[in-house]
């Protein structure tokens, strides 16, 4: 039987993926964590208040409630890491460092999940489909940071042993928790705006293509990367993941679909040079290939769910 901890269970990811790895391994046997309260809807299973900065209590967290599997979720996304770059350093890479020692130390603990990004490719990347192995010069502080814990990831492995497995998220979208500080969340954002008040500033231009991703098709990756027999990974980095390529004009003509007077102005902040610096779309065929990534949602039922949905929390 595994016990699962989720650190970060609060965020954007952690939310939904708690609900899904409930339903898989039974409420008791996931526990939500996180430096702030979780959700009221995460209560139906075990919850704890734990700083993924402090090894010490993290270490004896894990030995005493014998976890077997951490899904380490807590990060300082693109935004707000340009913001304060030796801070997002800082915690992105000491808190990494935590769960990964920590898997090197308690032999109970079997198997940790990473987060990688799209952050870790940069402008010297082939732009479009993107390949799994290609050049890696990323010139955000939250893209260096994923690169770094990329290799910390391989490491660990050939050195000891340490199965953790990542993928490359791209931009997630989802109605549940809403995204913080990241560069793709005009694509959450936009859903909200369009429905309060018919209209919306974006901080990107209108043909800044990026990879995206439905939330539902990012946890159900997650899952089966986690569930993959260890044999059949090739990579102990980061798995490429791509789901869907869009610009900011295409996503307001899907949603004027819905909502014809809905518009659009462009005012490009300083995450615009941090699009511009990641790929437009992604080449995921190793993770298809590996443990049989599949994706569900194109553009249009995507944004068919976020309207519906978003909708009902806003009444
Ligand atoms: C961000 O925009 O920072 C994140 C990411 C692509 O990792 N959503």
């Amino acid at each position: 039987m595994e016990r699962i901890l989720v650190i970060g269970a609060a965020g954007q990811i952690g939310s939904e993926l708690v609900t899904a790895l409930r339903k898989v391994h039974g409420s008791d046997n996931v526990i939500a964590s996180d430096i702030r309260d979780v959700p009221d809807d995460l209560k139906d299973g075990p919850t704890a208040l734990l700083d993924v900065m402090d090894d010490k209590r993290l270490i004896h967290f894990v030995i005493r409630h014998k976890v077997t599997q951490i899904y380490h979720l807590a990060a300082v996304l693109s935004g707000n890491a340009e913001r304060l770059p030796m801070q997002a350093w800082h915690i992105n890479m000491q808190s990494m460092m935590n769960v990964l020692d920590l898997a090197r130390e308690v032999e109970e603990l079997k198997k940790v999940f990473w987060p990688s990004s799209i952050a870790v490719f940069g402008p010297t990347t082939p732009m479009n489909d993107t390949p799994q192995l290609t050049v890696m010069e990323p010139t955000t502080v939250y893209g260096i940071s994923k690169l770094a814990g990329e290799r910390w990831c391989e490491y660990f492995y050939n050195r000891y042993n340490v199965d953790v497995r990542s993928i490359r998220y791209p931009g997630l979208i989802s109605y549940k928790t809403e995204a913080g500080g990241g560069t793709t969340d005009y694509a959450v954002e936009i859903y909200y705006e369009a429905l309060k008040q018919k209209k919306y500033e974006c901080f990107l231009k209108e043909n800044t293509y990026l990879p995206m991703m439905f939330m539902d098709d990012a946890i159900d990756a997650t899952i089966a990367l986690m569930e993959s027999p260890a044999e059949k990974l090739s990579t102990r980095s980061a798995y490429n993941v791509g789901g869907i390529s869009f610009s900011p004009k295409e996503i307001a003509e899907e949603i004027k679909l819905h909502i014809p007077d809905f518009e659009i102005n462009y005012k490009p902040d300083f995450r615009q040079a941090i699009a511009d610096s990641w790929p437009q779309s992604i080449n995921d065929s190793l993770a298809q290939h590996d443990w049989g990534l599949k994706t569900k949602f194109n553009l249009k039922r995507m944004t068919n769910v976020m309207l519906e949905e978003v909708g009902k929390k806003l009444k």
